[in-house]
């Protein structure tokens, strides 16, 4: 991979390195022991889980929010990476974070299924921040190194990263989708945020279409030359806009869920459960775009027109807390609260409910064990960039069986193409794929599940970042 394996070292009293990862939030989460101290611990979550075996592989530094505003961190080394807390005071946690990142961009970029709001303060706030991203990045980067910088809440660093540090190799990889040409002009600061982008060498998308939607804008909106996937800056250098479809740990994720311990603990959840026939099984963050109201409803049909039998059948949805501060994130969690609540009352009968609704964080070990008690698999979002529980799923089911349905609105599904393909919007559709889902024969379903399984562990993590950072160390191939 490339680039070498460089070490994070210390020069004076400041730490570099020569391969810098950037995101809004460093890949931790601190925690209180018993006695009081504190200590660090990985976080969930798509961005982190995607980055941590490249960081590791790297030994590289990783600059990014600790998750506490007004506090000022020096930077600190966990397991072999150099982290690089940059501080946040409240005020930019709910303008630059929860505001412009999160009620603005975020359902912009994901077709609007949310309404995005326009502050004008909003975005001073994420301009600030982004500067402070890169004034730090640029006093933590080597001489010629190698800076990744992920997400849409930092569109602004690659820019202003290479007004400081021209001498740098800058990377900018969109983990969400990046929206049709319409929708992205609705946006007040369009121009400065394409400007912003194309500070960077490689412009990385989940999907072919995001790279051509943003080539297209960048022709009509700057005027600038483009060919393909190629972009001519006026001050003549070549920014390259091209897809690359993240995936998992396939293998490392393989082995969990082939541990005797998450064998045991699988079939402890299926007798917890009752011991139905088929269990099926959603794992989302607690978001809009991940169609949660659509599928329970679904379920919640099949149940109550006799198609599923509640002894035969359960739903279990675990919906990771998120966002919780943000307004739209708040309307949902009480919409589902009540949609599942009267969904399990109507049943009207003692017994275990048909939907298991779990609003909480669990240890990977536990989606794991999730993953191999389940028989089908529900990834249905409104509009997702790649979903990565989709492929965990796959990876999770070394005897070839289970069902995975999948949202054509997921990046996954132009990968996956063996899944039980649905649109969500459309709920008889989405009834009768859940149906045929858990109704299909074992043969047709292992030989869906052995293709699948065979694109997850072809095109894992490692092949993701070495794709990459291959394109980014030469541009021209
Ligand atoms: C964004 C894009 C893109 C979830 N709950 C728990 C937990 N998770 C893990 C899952 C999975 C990850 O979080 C979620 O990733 P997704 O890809 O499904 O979704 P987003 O969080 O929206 O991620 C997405 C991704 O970035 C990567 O580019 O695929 O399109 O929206 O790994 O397993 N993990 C643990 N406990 C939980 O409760 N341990």
């Amino acid at each position: 991979m490339n680039p070498k394996p460089p070490k994070a070292k210390t020069t004076s009293d400041t730490p570099t390195a020569s391969f810098v990862v950037v995101a809004n939030r460093l890949p931790v989460d601190r925690i209180e022991n018993e006695d009081g101290s504190t200590d660090w611990r990985t976080s969930p979550g798509g961005l982190v889980t995607a980055l941590e075996p490249v960081m590791r592989k790297n030994e590289g530094a990783w600059v990014g929010w600790h998750g506490a505003p007004d506090e000022v961190l020096q930077p600190f080394e966990d397991a072999g990476i150099l982290l690089v807390p940059v501080p946040l005071s409240a005020e930019e946690v709910e303008e630059y974070y929860e505001g412009f990142s999160n009620a603005t961009l975020w359902p912009l970029y994901h077709d609007v299924v949310a309404h995005p709001e326009f502050h004008r303060e909003w975005w001073d706030a994420y301009v600030r921040v982004n500067q402070r991203f890169a004034d730090q990045t640029a006093a933590v980067a080597e001489q010629g190194a190698v800076v990744w910088v992920q997400d849409y809440q930092l569109q602004l660093v690659p820019q202003m990263l290479r007004a400081q540090r021209p001498d740098l190799k800058i990377g900018f990889f969109l983990h969400i989708p990046f929206p049709p040409t319409e929708l992205y002009q609705q946006l007040p600061w369009r121009n400065q945020i394409l400007e912003g982008l194309l500070g960077a060498d490689l412009v990385g998308f989940q999907l072919p279409g995001g790279a051509q939607n943003f080539v297209r804008l960048v022709r009509q909106r700057l005027h600038y030359q483009t060919h393909r996937d190629r972009i001519n800056t006026p001050e003549g250098r070549t920014v390259l806009a091209r897809a690359y479809p993240i995936s998992i740990d396939s293998q490392g994720m393989a082995d969990l869920a082939t541990s005797p311990a998450i064998e045991a603990r699988a079939a402890e959840i299926r007798r917890d459960l009752g011991d139905p026939k088929f269990v099926f099984l959603g794992v989302d963050r607690l978001d809009y775009t991940k169609g949660l109201p659509e599928r329970v409803q679904a379920f919640g049909e099949l149940v109550s027109d006799g198609s599923l039998d509640p002894e035969e059948a359960v739903f279990v949805q675990v919906a990771t807390p998120s966002r919780e501060r943000v307004d739209q994130y708040r309307i949902l969690r009480d919409d589902i609260d009540r949609l599942v609540g009267r969904i399990n009352g109507d049943i009207g009968r003692i017994g275990r409910p048909p939907i298991t609704y779990l609003h909480s964080s669990y240890p990977k070990d536990e989606m794991a064990a999730l993953y191999r008690a389940a028989d089908v698999m529900v990834v249905t979002p409104l509009r997702d960039g790649m979903n990565l529980v989709a492929k965990e799923y796959v990876a999770c089911r070394p005897n070839e069986d289970g069902a995975l349905v999948l949202s054509e609105f997921a990046g996954a599904a132009k990968e996956l193409r063996q899944a039980y393909l649905v649109n969500p919007y459309d709920i008889d559709g989405m009834k009768g794929r859940l149906l045929e889902a858990m109704n299909d024969s074992p043969r047709s379903k292992t030989r869906r599940m052995r293709i699948l399984r065979r694109q997850v562990f072809d095109n894992d993590i490692d092949r993701w970042a070495t794709l990459f950072l291959d394109d980014l160390a030469s541009p021209t191939a």
